[in-house]
């Protein structure tokens, strides 16, 4: 896991108000920290596509276009890095998983309990689809009243902050259900299948 920018010289106790947003082991950060495993992958608009993969293989696919044709929220919320930076009032925009996974019962896509995020340049990460569902997840490609830039992401990324920030896959092109949960990236290298940082869900063999 590469380790956080921590610019200036922000101590690590919580401004006031703040303290009960923050979960254990995280300070608070108003930089917005870039980190990537690799080099940030460039894909043109009319190439991208964005697939939803169903366990038995049956896919919705959109491009660029229709993607942002689909429903929108707008969402302000917190982000948590493993590396124990947070973020406050971040404010995004994107299409929540569930408005993908109703578009995409007309196409035979069918929920399954896992997904893993696939994303230009490799990376992958897993997240169980109850924490995608609900209201808790979106595939994000505005940032701060901008399109998301390309080192946060964009064109656009998993967004799912009430989970360690890993999970919130960059440059994410594909979400793949699964009937049985498969280890993404970090998983695999010792991070833990779910991420809950309310509960200090670092790494494999924490509760
Ligand atoms: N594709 C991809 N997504 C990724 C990563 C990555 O290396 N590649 N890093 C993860 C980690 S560890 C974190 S903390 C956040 C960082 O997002 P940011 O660079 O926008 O702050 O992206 C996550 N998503
Ligand atoms: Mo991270």
């Amino acid at each position: 896991m590469p380790l956080p920018f921590s610019r200036g010289f922000r101590g690590r106790r919580p401004a006031p108000g703040t303290a009960d947003r923050l979960p254990p082991g995280q300070y608070e950060t108003r930089d917005f920290p870039e980190l990537s495993a690799g080099p940030t992958p460039r894909v043109s608009l009319a190439a991208w596509t964005f697939t939803l993969r169903g366990a038995d293989g049956a896919s919705a696919v959109w491009t660029w276009a229709e993607f942002q044709a689909l429903p929108r929220d707008h969402v302000t919320t917190d982000l948590h890095c493993v590396t124990k930076w947070s973020k406050f009032d971040t404010v995004w925009e994107g299409v929540a998983i569930d408005t993908l996974l109703a578009a995409a019962a007309d196409r035979g896509v069918r929920p399954s309990p896992f997904a893993l995020a696939m994303c230009d340049g490799g990376y992958t990460t897993n997240v169980p689809l109850a924490d995608l569902t609900g209201g808790k997840a979106w595939v994000a490609f505005g940032y701060d009243n901008a399109p998301l830039d390309p080192e946060h992401g964009g064109p656009a990324r998993l967004l799912v902050p009430h989970l360690y920030f890993w999970k919130s896959a960059k440059w994410v092109r594909q979400l793949r259900l699964l009937a049985r949960d498969e280890a993404g990236f970090w998983e695999v290298n010792g991070y833990h299948m779910r991420g809950d940082p309310w509960r200090e869900q670092r790494y494999t063999g924490d509760p």
